[in-house]
């Protein structure tokens, strides 16, 4: 099924000049870009955006992370769109991930792991209306 997904490029690869470099391997991944922007967050949107994690030791160290300057949002489309990605983003830790994988290539550490992508359809539509609007999760035609 062609569904949508989210992807954010953390200000730590942003501030590594690897933007580029993390959008052509989701270009070579398959997945068309439908948006994206870059945008600064305030502490109210990053709370928001996390607000799933609220209360979790890492919490606060993640919202300063993310706010600590400006990230890239891209809205993307393909077939099984969010397993897809999750499996080329690989997990949390880029320590654990394989080595092919975006966070085994372009991250730092547990938090500065270069990239966030929605891990369920669920989540895939709150972050995605979070950041380009209401409707923008399903799938034109
Ligand atoms: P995910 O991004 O792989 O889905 P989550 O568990 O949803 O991982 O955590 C959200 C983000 O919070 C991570 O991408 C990472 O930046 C940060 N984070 C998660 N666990 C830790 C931790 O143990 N220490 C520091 N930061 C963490
Ligand atoms: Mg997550």
């Amino acid at each position: 099924m062609r569904e949508r997904t989210l992807l954010l490029v953390k200000p730590d690869a942003v501030s590594r000049r690897v933007v580029g470099k993390i959008i052509s391997a989701i270009e070579e991944s398959g997945f068309e870009i439908e948006d994206m922007k870059m945008l600064r967050w305030t502490r109210e949107e990053a709370e928001g955006f996390y607000h799933v994690h609220r209360g979790k030791p890492f919490f606060e160290g993640l919202v300063k992370f993310m706010t600590s300057g400006p990230i890239v949002a891209l809205l993307l489309e393909r077939e099984n769109a969010i397993k897809t990605l999750r499996k080329l983003v690989g997990p949390t830790d880029p320590i654990e991930a394989p080595p092919c994988s975006i966070r085994a290539l372009y991250g730092t550490n547990v938090r500065k792991n270069a990239v966030h992508a929605s891990d369920s359809p669920e989540s895939a539509k709150f972050e995605i209306e979070f950041i380009f609007g209401k409707g923008r999760h399903l799938v034109e035609n």
